[in-house]
């Protein structure tokens, strides 16, 4: 066989080859795409810009991360962004559980009215077994979570009036969006509620073809929505959604052990920073964010336990029906979380995390 001593010689080479350039199977992308929904002001995108700037820095610009907000990869369709994850259309994000609730069911956990009592609780869920729990559905789907961060407890806005009692809601036109459980709740609230992207809701808050909206405070101020005449805000901290950074799994494969690890702790690092940042109480110019709110003439409404009690009451059949749709067991062991299962939980406090 005169031709196997020079197909061994190629067999060699090619095996050093691979032992010298390992990165060379998967070479690195000039520019990773990392899609957010709102934009660079928000605690969610200075979170994300900061994480992204550690790895630059701690990689020496071998992962170069590039934000798109507005989920301007998926042409706005929020809803749509953790497929194209999958699919690597979208390289890396930072996304929120109601987005990507379609994707994962589990997801809509966060949304379950009333569940939620405080940042503690929240804490409690996501940073113990539940929250495993959960990441491990997103490894599932070919996706690598990284750490939590926070969108926020989410409040109602409107353009009419004060909103009390379910009663105050009847016939209100109120943007939603990510899942039907959103639907049933402001159904069962008397209101008319209106899926829409957030962009599209921007445009539609502006045109008064809506009434109001839910999200964060933090949100609601980096878009101003006072100034389209969303005057009133209810505090009711009905849901929470926690935003997730994550890597699609071929990426991530593709990096080397050092630079996967510098990746995951600047993930944790900025979440940390982030969540912080989604709880602060206080603006730049020192005011409190509710103060400030009622200075622009938002008129501020906070409802007493009993008040709070009628809105609990009225969404419990929804509640009860998107328990089963979640999982009974993977709910059960939120509500002990929320409980203070100290077997589950641990301690908490408001504001920290692990
Ligand atoms: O669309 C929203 O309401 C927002 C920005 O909060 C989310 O992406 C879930």
């Amino acid at each position: 066989m005169p031709n196997q001593g020079w197909r061994g010689l190629v067999g060699v080479a090619l095996a050093l080859a691979s032992f010298a350039l390992p990165v060379a199977a998967h070479p690195y992308k000039a520019e990773y795409a990392l899609s957010i929904v709102p934009d660079a002001g928000t605690p969610w995108g200075k979170g994300t810009q900061l994480w992204a700037d550690m790895v630059r820095e701690r990689t020496h610009g071998r992962i170069n991360i590039r934000l798109h907000p507005g989920a301007a990869l998926v042409g706005g369709d929020q809803t749509r962004e953790f497929s194209a994850l999958r699919q690597g259309v979208i390289d890396m994000a930072v996304g929120s559980t109601i987005n990507w609730s379609s994707a994962i069911p589990e997801f809509n956990l966060f949304s379950l009215p009333f569940l939620l009592r405080g940042y503690r609780s929240l804490d409690a869920i996501t940073q113990g077994e539940v929250g495993r729990e959960l990441f491990r559905r997103v490894e599932e789907q070919g996706v690598v979570p990284l750490a939590w961060g926070e969108n926020g407890f989410r409040q109602l806005s409107n353009s009419r009036r004060a909103i009390r009692s379910p009663e105050d809601m009847r016939g209100l036109r109120v943007r939603v969006v990510g899942s039907l459980l959103f639907n049933d709740i402001f159904t069962a609230l008397g209101a008319v509620p209106a899926q829409m992207t957030w962009n599209d809701a921007m445009r539609a808050l502006r045109e008064r073809k809506i009434d109001g909206q839910e999200n964060p405070i933090t949100v609601f101020n980096n878009v101003r929505l006072d100034t389209v005449g969303q005057r009133f805000v209810t505090v009711w901290d009905y849901v929470a959604d926690p935003i997730v950074f994550v890597v699609n799994r071929q990426v991530w494969d593709s990096w080397t052990q050092q630079d996967r690890d510098i990746v995951r702790d600047a993930a944790m690092e900025a979440a940390r920073f982030e969540v912080t940042l989604a709880r602060e109480d206080f603006l730049s110019n020192g005011r409190g964010i509710w103060d400030d709110l009622a200075a622009r003439g938002v008129k501020v409404t906070r409802l007493t336990p009993e008040q709070r009690q009628r809105f609990v009451d009225a969404t419990r059949p929804v509640y009860a029906k998107w328990k089963a749709l979640v999982g009974r067991d993977l709910v059960d062991k939120a509500e002990a979380a929320v409980n203070g299962d100290t077997t589950i939980g641990k301690s908490h406090e408001v504001g920290f995390r692990k």
